[in-house]
């Protein structure tokens, strides 16, 4: 496909799963086109219902054979900007440390903020780019990147500008989400409430003003922020006009679901410990629930997340890597949906749609990407594969055919 900003491409004898919300299932069309014209798609369904004006003028046809096309993948959540890695700490909890040992010892999150602030820009943006090319190898075309290894205003901020970067960087769509209330700084000696003081006061306002984050994100814990601290944090989003999500109930069940549900939030992440009253807000509010198999499968965790809750009170289902070099180093949302079925129990249905349409939404963007319906961009994957499930039951294969971004391969 080239680069003309008009280009028609349409490309036929393809399997479709579409996921339209308003087909069931996947949205399944077997013998399918699709046309995208500029970095929208103009027309899709079966090929034996294309008019033929879409195939009138300078129009590039492509014959896909039978391969199966999607929507781009979306990663929901990601800490892909980082400096470092924590190996060490992993051989540390191979021979029995905890997270939470490791942690509260100083370890953990606090050992790769200081390798943030000692990196520069440039260095951080080249670390990040061979895990970014790792996402859009299998197909990514829309990542969430947090920041929080920084922890205070200048260091947040050169996470969230090479967030952007990234996203000029190569083709793919970044959303950046400001994660101030990640972990508590050295430098603010134990004294949280003051943190969230300067998170409240200065940071995030800054961040706002400087239009450096889509979203505002915080680690809700023991080990990290109280409800009543992250609630100061959301209602100056609030202010700012921010949504906001939550890292809530990973590790214990302080109620998180229930808050992130109260304000609006996107989405409530994790949730292993969620009870079923934050289950039941969260289908109240649209919330959507973000599962990260990763870091359960990597912190050895036991507690599953209430996944009949959620599909008994209706609460949409996304997954994402939650890519980050303590709980989850992992960059393969393909081993993600494995993962999200074989530890989960999610259906391939629900991997297919936690990584699609489940994840645009938890990102507010539904009415852009995530589906394949006519009007929204053109982000595709296409795959080498005889069944959508293949991509959902192998380890450790990539069977992409190629990307698809706003209509450009
Ligand atoms: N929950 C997580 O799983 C990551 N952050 C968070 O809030 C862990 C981040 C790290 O250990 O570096
Ligand atoms: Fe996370």
């Amino acid at each position: 496909m080239e680069h003309s900003p008009n280009a028609t491409h349409c490309l036929r004898n393809a399997r479709l799963a579409t996921l339209d919300p308003a087909l069931p299932d996947l949205g399944v069309v077997e013998r399918g086109a699709i046309v995208t014209r500029g970095d929208r798609i103009a027309w899709v369904g079966a090929e034996s219902d294309l008019p033929a004006g879409f195939l009138a003028g300078d129009v590039t046809v492509t014959d896909l054979d039978g391969r199966w096309v999607l929507p781009g993948l979306i990663d929901c959540h990601t800490h892909l900007v980082h400096a470092g890695n924590r190996s060490r700490e992993f051989e540390l909890r191979l021979a029995g440390a905890t997270y939470e040992e490791i942690s509260r010892a100083g370890g953990g999150i606090v050992s790769s903020v200081k390798a943030l602030r000692a990196a520069s820009e440039e260095t951080l943006l080249a670390e990040t780019l061979p895990r970014l090319d790792a996402l859009l190898a299998e197909g990514v075309t829309t990542v969430e990147v947090k920041s929080g290894y920084g922890l205070d205003l200048e260091n947040e901020r050169k996470s969230l500008r090479v967030a952007r970067q990234l996203g000029e960087a190569r083709r793919v769509r970044v959303q950046t989400t400001f994660l101030g209330a990640h972990a508590l700084p050295p430098e603010a000696r134990g004294d949280k409430d003051a943190y969230i003081g300067l998170i409240v006061n200065e940071m995030l306002p800054a961040i706002a003003r400087e239009g450096l984050a889509d979203a505002v994100d915080a680690f809700c814990e023991g080990i990290a922020f109280s409800p009543e601290q992250v609630a100061r944090v959301f209602n100056r989003a609030r202010e700012l006009s921010l949504p906001v999500k939550l890292h809530a109930d990973q590790l214990s069940d302080l109620g998180g679901a229930r808050l992130a549900a109260e304000f609006g939030g996107l989405s409530a992440d994790h949730i292993e410990y969620a009870n079923e009253d934050g289950i039941a807000a969260m289908a109240a509010s649209g919330t959507v629930a973000v599962l990260l198999p990763g870091a359960f499968y990597f912190l050895r965790e036991h507690r599953k997340p209430p996944v009949d809750a959620c599909r008994h009170h209706g609460v949409p289902i996304a997954i994402a890597t939650d890519a980050n070099p303590g709980t989850s180093p992992l960059t393969s949302i393909l081993l993600t949906m494995n993962f999200a079925a074989t530890l989960f129990g999610l259906t391939v249905d629900e991997c297919l749609g936690g990584v699609t349409r489940e994840a645009s939404r938890a990102l507010g963007m539904l009415d852009e990407i995530g589906t394949l319906e006519a009007g929204k961009r053109a982000d595709l994957s296409i795959w080498e594969i005889e069944r959508p499930a293949d991509l959902v039951y192998r380890m450790g294969f990539n069977p992409l055919w190629k990307r698809v971004f706003g209509g450009i391969e």
